[in-house]
């Protein structure tokens, strides 16, 4: 495997080339499930379509993801195998910009992945991380997702879920929570039940995310809460699939 500083920046798929190292090199380090390399492959065929870059839906639920998370009175960011390995510093940083707590939850959960995701988070500069006392289980979901922190997921109101599955995306908003999902595909259930659907590569969403969480950080609730309000959730969903599709306005 190569280091990453040895992809050429200009390549013509520089992007593509820096996501499967980091993938690559999460699996290697325990931190990334193997069907999280699955997960992957599928992501960047949506990615493929989309042009590999945000389109300006997409620009635009982020930029209300960012007004929502600053709006919460507890935001609770979650972490996977694959956010793990592709963004773990761009996590440090939005959960910093926006005041939200990181939180650690596996689908394909063992306790030696959980640490070494934990510990690959602080060594990007995460102060806590939760998930580890998983003191708390989301009501009718049965499998390793259901497990949280009480004073975390289960205690929050916003809950940024990356790479989600429908499942537990349906259980969280139940809970009444607000929930705000990153996901390349916009026909996957989770971003189809959400409330601010991010069709976009989480390697370009999250630190998005970030700069408009900083240039948002003196709005008042008011101008936060126009931004969330004036956001198309449905139109965002048909644009993405429009582009997709190669469907012009
Ligand atoms: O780390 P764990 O144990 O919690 O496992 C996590 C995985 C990813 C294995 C688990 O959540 C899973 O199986 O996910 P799915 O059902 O394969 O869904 C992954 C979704 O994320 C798909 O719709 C992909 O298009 C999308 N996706 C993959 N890579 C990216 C992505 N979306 C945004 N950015 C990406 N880089």
């Amino acid at each position: 495997m190569t280091d990453e500083g040895e992809i050429p920046e200009d390549h013509p798929r520089y992007q593509s080339l820096l996501t499967r190292h980091r993938i690559e090199e999460g699996v290697e380090k325990g931190i990334t499930s193997k069907q999280g390399l699955i997960a992957e492959g599928r992501g960047e065929s949506f990615d493929y379509l989309l042009g590999e870059e945000t389109i300006p839906s997409a620009d635009e639920a982020e930029r209300a993801a960012a007004a929502q998370l600053l709006l919460a009175e507890h935001a609770v960011l979650s972490v996977n195998g694959n956010v793990a390995a592709l963004v773990p510093g761009e996590i440090v940083e939005l959960a910093e910009a926006t005041g939200a707590d990181i939180e650690v939850n596996l689908f394909n959960r063992t306790d030696e992945r959980m640490q070494a995701i934990a510990d690959h988070l602080r060594e990007h500069g995460a102060e806590t991380v939760k998930g580890l006392t998983a003191d708390a289980r989301i009501p009718g979901l049965e499998h390793e997702r259901g497990k949280v922190d009480e004073d975390g997921i289960y205690a929050a109101d916003v809950v940024l879920v990356p790479l989600e599955d429908g499942d537990r995306a349906e259980a969280l908003a139940e809970m009444g929570k607000t929930e705000l999902v990153i996901d390349l595909n916009p026909l996957s259930r989770s971003p189809r039940t959400t409330a601010i659907p991010i069709i976009d590569n989480l390697i370009r969403a999250v630190p998005n995310m970030t700069a408009y969480a900083r240039d948002l950080a003196d709005a008042s609730r008011e101008e936060l809460k126009t931004i969330v309000t004036e956001f198309d959730r449905e139109k965002a969903l048909e644009d993405a699939e429009n582009a997709i599709r190669d469907i012009e306005d």
